[in-house]
């Protein structure tokens, strides 16, 4: 049997799941000969010539299975908070890159490219900006980005320059930098980024600016008059916080019309959010928009990449904002990967080639679970594996044991999300204290890493509840 397709293996799930509340079935589908990793997100988009990014936040690059994920399957990365003014310049006239310099020491060590985020923005500043006196407020700006942009210089590839400045009715925003300094200060802002680091390209960024309308409209007239007054502005950044069935049906119309005006257009901090909890509908129509948006940045040359804004929903600013909302991102809570995600690795460009599914259910209670086991990742001596345990049962399971043979002399080392022992060939791994729980067709995820010096077939993983 060939292996299967991206769909294939879905539709393969579904027959597994078919099979629940019989006794003892097994069914191994499809173990392919070789184990050809899935190409990342970023390999992707690379190809395409674009990037696909994620936001992070500094408290996160501690948590070993979260920076496992961030540090191999996106291109890009975004400083989500400790890039802003609040962080950078805290009190007048004393910098602290300490934790922006985290990220961007991360993200070098992953080969990802950095966009800035950001110089100027009317949140996330500090009090003591407000209460400059407006005959000092452009110098006090121009002096936050001659240090910021020039202590990033050289390693930011783009910059978020300015930030939200629009009301949704186009209005100017009447933030303190509006009030004090009026219209222009948005075009000095730029030419103050342009004079820090010359190399960097920079971006107008906002939300609610992904279709036409009248907030798009007012940041479109103010990119055609700066590039016919030579300001200098190279990018608008489309943020896309977008709800769950709503993405604009002008988006791609609104992406060209920008690039005609001579700048790139990225798609800055993508989530999808939806009503929580999730549901098979949901995750379906999640995963359609997604489709939806990639799509219609790779229709447009000078769309030059996407970014999620962070890319874990146990990881997002929605639930906090948006009570009873979230789910809004491509990787679940236990970084198992969702239907979105496959929408945006399809919409990529992207055919999943190696994987397995097992099933084994242990009785008539209704338990059981299947074990989708995944290479995610190969390099010369090593491996990086992924497993998906889906409850197919009606009912919540209390724990999860999955286990495999290494045929071919391979090792498991480092596992996270689970508890892993071996016994020989034998790798069996239980689930971790806080991820035995799965609701019905819910999925968990574990991960590791792992020796192997010859080749490395995907094997047949069997699942069993309890
Ligand atoms: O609000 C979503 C995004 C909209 N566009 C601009 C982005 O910069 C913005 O990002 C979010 C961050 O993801 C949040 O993490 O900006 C928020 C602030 O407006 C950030 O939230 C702040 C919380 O409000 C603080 O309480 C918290 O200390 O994050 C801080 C760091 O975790």
């Amino acid at each position: 049997m060939s292996a299967p397709t991206g769909r294939a293996r879905r539709v393969l799930a579904a027959t597994a799941a078919a099979v629940v509340g019989t006794l003892a079935v097994g069914m191994a589908v499809a173990a392919p000969s070789s184990a050809a990793a899935e190409p990342t997100l970023g390999q992707l988009a690379a190809a395409k010539g674009r990037y696909f990014g994620s936001a992070t936040d500094n408290p996160t690059l501690t948590n070993s299975a979260y920076t496992a994920v961030l540090g191999s399957e996106f291109g890009q990365i975004t400083v989500g908070n400790t890039q802003k003014w609040q962080y950078t310049e805290p009190r007048r006239g004393q910098f602290d890159y300490t934790q922006g310099d985290q990220i961007v020491a991360f993200a070098q060590a992953h080969n990802q490219i950095v966009r800035g985020h950001t110089l100027v923005w009317h949140n996330q500043l500090p009090d003591w900006v407000t209460s400059v006196p407006a005959g000092e407020l452009l110098g006090v700006m121009r002096n936050h980005i001659a240090n910021v942009a020039g202590h990033y210089k050289g390693t930011v590839v783009h910059w978020d320059v300015v930030n939200e400045a629009f009301e949704e009715n186009g209005t100017r925003r009447q933030s303190v930098f509006q009030q004090k300094l009026g219209d222009s200060y948005i075009a000095e802002a730029f030419k103050a980024a342009r004079a820090a680091d010359p190399n960097a390209k920079l971006y107008y960024n906002d939300y609610n600016i992904e279709g036409i309308g009248a907030k798009s409209d007012a940041v479109y007239n103010m990119v055609r008059s700066f590039k016919q007054q030579g300001i200098p502005i190279d990018g608008v950044g489309l943020q896309a916080h977008l709800v769950l069935g709503q993405v604009p049906s002008s988006l791609r119309q609104n992406i060209q019309r920008f690039a005609d005006l001579g700048v790139d257009v990225a798609i800055t901090e993508l989530d999808i959010r939806m009503r929580t909890p999730r549901d098979a509908a949901k995750d379906a129509q999640q995963a359609a928009d997604y489709r939806t948006v990639v799509n219609a940045c790779l229709a447009v040359t000078r769309c030059v990449g996407i970014t999620v804004w962070d890319f874990s929903d146990g990881y997002s600013w929605i639930p906090s904002v948006f009570p009873g909302e979230g789910a809004a991102l491509i990787y679940d809570e236990n970084f198992g990967k969702k239907p979105s995600y496959w929408a945006v690795f399809e919409a990529l460009g992207g055919t999943t080639t190696t994987t397995t599914t097992t099933t084994t259910t242990t009785g008539g209670n209704g338990a059981g679970c299947t074990a989708t086991y995944r290479v995610v990742g190969q390099w010369n001596g090593g491996y990086q594996g992924e497993v998906t345990v889906r409850n197919t049962g009606a009912t919540a399971t209390t724990g999860w044991t999955v286990r495999w043979t290494l045929a071919q002399g391979q090792t498991v080392g480092s596992l996270w999300n689970g508890v892993v022992s071996t016994n020989g060939q034998e790798v069996t791994v239980r689930n971790a204290n806080y991820n035995g729980t799965v609701a019905p067709n819910g999925t968990t995820t574990f991960g590791f890493t792992g020796s192997s010096t010859g080749t490395n077939p995907v094997p047949t993983a069997t699942c069993t509840t309890s």
